[in-house]
């Protein structure tokens, strides 16, 4: 597609193509015709799951998100020092708050020169995109609207030291074979002395971890349920969400959290978009998310299994959650 200008400084363009929108329906008769059956995460976020996300980010029992700005807050002077970034790649939005932290810290710097928002939505980038041209001075801006997961060969060629963050624990949603094929597709993004910023969740007590995604106030549970309010409107299945109940658990030995919906009796459910009827066995779960925490080793071994090293890993005081700057390893 042709680049569109919205002024001097700003560029964007679109790698979506017509094929874009069946994922949806692909990922659920994939899932859903396994014996183990399963829907990817990514579902979750329709405009309500979008809502309960941000909700769940400011309870009390979930301390990724508040950790994680605190620690970018400490640390972003340095890590641009260390860096010398003069731009830098936003992959998916809604993190503005924590984009905002690594802009200031260019701009105060003064070696801010550009801002490349990656976004599904057009809306989001161009969005993003105004209003950060507005906000720092200079700044150009090269949108890109796609699949963070398929288009990152299209990014255009860094302009200097280019740093690329993945922060909220996003990663932690791959599952080990995908996450480190994704990390090295990320790795191939950085250009000469560029850098990755890898947000993480941290093995912890199981109970801590636990209680993140078993929250007293039941927002988690609301979160997970609402897939299934996104697959009885967009594929016009019958699911009685009433049903289902939020199951969360640490499996100790992967050391991640799965997240799973549970039948509470034998049901079946009609999905008219894939003309599929789906059965459930009273009690059988759909699994749908897989969240890694992390020790330094399993940091530092999905990063050299990708071709990086890591640089640094920066902490909260209680270790809850790192932020790693890594990049591309020297032999
Ligand atoms: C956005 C993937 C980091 O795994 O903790 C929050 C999503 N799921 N509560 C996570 C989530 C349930 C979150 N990530």
């Amino acid at each position: 597609m042709a680049p569109r200008i919205l002024n001097g400084q700003v560029e964007v363009r679109s790698h979506l193509g017509p094929n874009d929108e069946r994922t949806l329906a692909d990922d659920v008769l994939d899932g859903l015709t396994r014996p183990l059956k399963e829907l990817p995460p990514k579902h979750f976020y329709d405009a309500r799951g979008s809502e309960l996300f941000d909700a769940i980010c400011e309870l009390p029992e979930y301390y990724q998100t508040r950790t994680e700005r605190r620690i970018l807050e400490t640390h972003a002077d340095d890590v641009v020092a260390r860096t010398g970034a003069v731009e830098l790649v936003e992959l998916g939005s809604g993190s503005a708050t924590k984009t905002r932290v690594l802009l200031d810290a260019m701009r105060d710097a003064g070696t801010l020169a550009r801002y490349i928002p990656v976004d599904v939505s057009a809306t989001t980038v161009h969005a993003v995109a105004e209003l950060f041209v507005e906000e720092y001075e200079g700044l150009s801006v090269y949108g890109m609207v796609g699949d963070f997961e398929r288009h990152l060969k299209h990014l255009p060629a860094p302009v200097g030291p280019r740093l690329v963050p993945f922060l909220g624990g996003t990663i932690g949603n791959f599952p080990p074979g995908s996450r480190r094929r994704f990390l090295r597709s990320l790795g191939k993004t950085l250009g000469d002395g560029g850098h990755l910023l890898l947000g993480t969740d941290l093995v912890k007590d199981p109970h801590v971890i636990e209680a993140a995604y078993n929250d007293s106030a039941g927002v988690t549970a609301q979160f997970n349920l609402n897939v299934l309010h996104v697959l009885n409107r967009e594929l016009g299945a019958d699911f009685d969400v009433d049903a289902f109940e939020h199951v969360a658990f640490f499996d100790r030995e992967r050391e991640w959290i799965e997240m799973r919906l549970r039948a509470t009796k034998p049901q079946h459910v009609r999905i008219d978009a894939l003309d599929l009827e789906v059965d459930f066995a009273g009690r059988e779960e759909i699994r749908t998310e897989i969240s890694a925490k992390f020790t330094p080793e399993r940091l530092r071994g999905d990063l050299a299994a990708a071709g990086l090293e890591l640089v640094e890993m920066f902490t909260d005081p209680e270790e809850l959650f790192a932020v790693s700057l890594a990049r591309v390893a020297s032999d």
